[in-house]
C-alpha cells in the first residue's frame, strides 16, 4: 500500500483513548521511535475510539487506532496489529491482581479469592463480547459466572465468607477491566461480600490501593503497560501476581487497510 495516501486520508491522526493509559505512553514512544513526525496521538477515550472505529469500518475508510487484546473488538471486526520490530509496546504481557496492604488480615477470604482468581483471554473475551451484544457488566458478569461453576469454585475453594464485610475494589472504564472487575466483584458478592465498584483514572486507582482507600485491582498490565505506576507505588501495595497472561497492546488498522508494520507510516 502507499503509506502516504493512508496519511492523508487518516489526518495522519492515530485514534488513542484515555491520556493516562499505558498504551498511551507506548504510541507517543512509537512516533518518537519510528519517527513518524507528521503523525499525531489523538486523545479521547476507549468509547469514543470505538465509535471512530465502527464508523470507519462501515465505510471501509482507513483508521489507525490504539488497540489491545484481549478485547471483543476482534471478534466483531477484521483487524490486525501493525507490526511493531523495535518492540515499542511491550510484547505479550500479564495482568497482575493487586490489593492494599493489611487486606489479608481484614479480609482473609476475599483474599484468598483476589490470590485464586485466575482466568484466561477467552473467558475475558465471553464476559467482553456479552457487554458489547447489550447485556449490563453486571448481567454479563453473571451469567459468565453461572456458566463457569467450576472454574469460579477454583477460586473462592478454601475462602472464609464474607459475612458482609465491605469489599472496594477500583477500576478503569476499559473494555477488559469493566468485565475483570464486575466478574470478581460478583463472586465476591455471591460469597457474601459487601461489594462497591468504584470507576477511576488510571493514576487514581493505583493511589486507591497504596494508600488503603481502596481494597483491590484486578487491571494491572505488567511488567510495560503499567511500569511507571507499578514502579511509583510498589512499597505500598501487595502484588498477587497474575490472573490473566497473554494480553498484547499495538496500533491496530482494520485488515483492508493496506500496510502492515508501524515503519510503513513513516
Ligand atoms: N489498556 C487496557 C490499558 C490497560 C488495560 C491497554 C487500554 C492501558 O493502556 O493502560
Amino acid at each position: 500500500g502507499d503509506p502516504k495516501a493512508i496519511g492523508g486520508q487518516t489526518n495522519y491522526e492515530i485514534i488513542g483513548i484515555e491520556p493516562g493509559a499505558g498504551i498511551m505512553k507506548q504510541a507517543n514512544s512509537s512516533i518518537t521511535e519510528y519517527g513518524l513526525d507528521n503523525w499525531k496521538l489523538v486523545e479521547g477515550s476507549s468509547a469514543a475510539m470505538i465509535a471512530e472505529l465502527k464508523k470507519a469500518y462501515e465505510n471501509k475508510q482507513p483508521i489507525i487506532i490504539t488497540g489491545w487484546s484481549p478485547h471483543w473488538m476482534f471478534s466483531k471486526f477484521d483487524l490486525k496489529y501493525l507490526d511493531d520490530p523495535k518492540g515499542v509496546f511491550g510484547g505479550a504481557e500479564e495482568i497482575h491482581t493487586i490489593v492494599r496492604k493489611g487486606l489479608e488480615q481484614d479480609a482473609p477470604g476475599a483474599y484468598k479469592i483476589l490470590d485464586q482468581f485466575s482466568w484466561e483471554t477467552g473467558d475475558m473475551e465471553a464476559v467482553m463480547v456479552y457487554i458489547e451484544e447489550g447485556m449490563s457488566p453486571s448481567e454479563a458478569a453473571e451469567k459468565w459466572i453461572a456458566e463457569n461453576q467450576e472454574k469460579v469454585s477454583k477460586w473462592t475453594n478454601g475462602a472464609d465468607k464474607g459475612n458482609g464485610k465491605k469489599m472496594n475494589l477500583v477500576y478503569v472504564a476499559w473494555d477488559t477491566e469493566i468485565a475483570s472487575t464486575n466478574v470478581i466483584g460478583k463472586v465476591l458478592e455471591q460469597y457474601g461480600y459487601d461489594v462497591s465498584l468504584s470507576q477511576v483514572e488510571v493514576g487514581p486507582m493505583y493511589a486507591g490501593v497504596a494508600n488503603g482507600s481502596s481494597d483491590a485491582l484486578v487491571g494491572a498490565w505488567l511488567p510495560s503497560t503499567h511500569e511507571e505506576y507499578f514502579n511509583t507505588y510498589k512499597n505500598d501495595f501487595v502484588d498477587l501476581g497474575l490472573n490473566l497472561k497473554g494480553t498484547k497492546n499495538g496500533l491496530v488498522v482494520p485488515k483492508y487497510v493496506e500496510i502492515n508494520s508501524i515503519e510503513e507510516l513513516k
